[in-house]
């Protein structure tokens, strides 16, 4: 059984490759990240580099299942990047925190787009089938979230110019956390 790539590691800058078949070793693949994922505590999507496949697919999980993203694009995107805000019960608005399995802990604003139109493939009868659909707010988030790994970004990418959009979750509550002691991580190698 694999783990999951933590940062900082080189795994995880790499860009991802296409994925041109279905064949055992796609099938391996998808089985692994799909294990990884079920066995994750709180994980809502994990993608390829995270388990060192270097190929663009990523898992998702969602109410019915988890779902399977191969060689995933966005084909368009509408409004500008914003802050993606959830509504507490009592109706007070906070800023959603992004997470990652590569970094537990850790949690950050960051600007997306809350209105895409996603493209991927599914396996359907031992073959590549194209999908199409738009996807809004947490759906639209974590899609990008997992694209972004096939690209070798990472969501501290988007965080670096601003100390205070880091946190460290301590276990109680979210402490600010600086950015750039993350990043010099990376740099030490
Ligand atoms: C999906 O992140 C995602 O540090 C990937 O202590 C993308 O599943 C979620 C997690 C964008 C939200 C926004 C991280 C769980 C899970 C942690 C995850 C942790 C426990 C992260
Ligand atoms: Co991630």
């Amino acid at each position: 059984m694999k783990k999951i790539v933590l940062f900082p590691s080189k795994i995880l800058r790499q860009r991802a490759e296409e994925i041109k078949r279905v064949d055992s070793r796609l099938k391996n693949e998808i089985d692994c990240l799909v294990k990884l994922l079920e066995q994750s505590e709180n994980g809502a999507g994990l993608a390829g580099p995270q388990a060192g496949i270097k190929r663009r697919l990523f898992v998702l999980k969602k109410r019915g299942g988890i779902e399977v993203f191969i060689n995933p694009k966005i084909e368009r995107t509408w409004g500008r990047r914003q802050y993606f805000m959830i509504e507490r019960e009592g109706g007070q608005r906070e800023y959603f925190l992004e997470g990652c399995l590569s970094f537990p802990g850790f949690f950050g604003r960051v600007k997306r787009y809350l209105q895409i139109e996603a493209s991927w493939a599914k396996v359907e009868e031992g073959k590549l089938v194209g999908q199409r659909r738009k996807l809004l707010g947490f759906e639209a988030v974590v899609f990008t979230h997992e694209l972004d790994h096939l690209n070798g970004v990472l969501f501290v990418d988007y965080v670096k110019g601003d100390k205070s959009k880091l946190f460290r979750w301590d276990g109680e509550k979210m402490v600010r956390w600086p950015v750039a002691e993350l990043l010099a991580k990376e740099k030490a190698g």
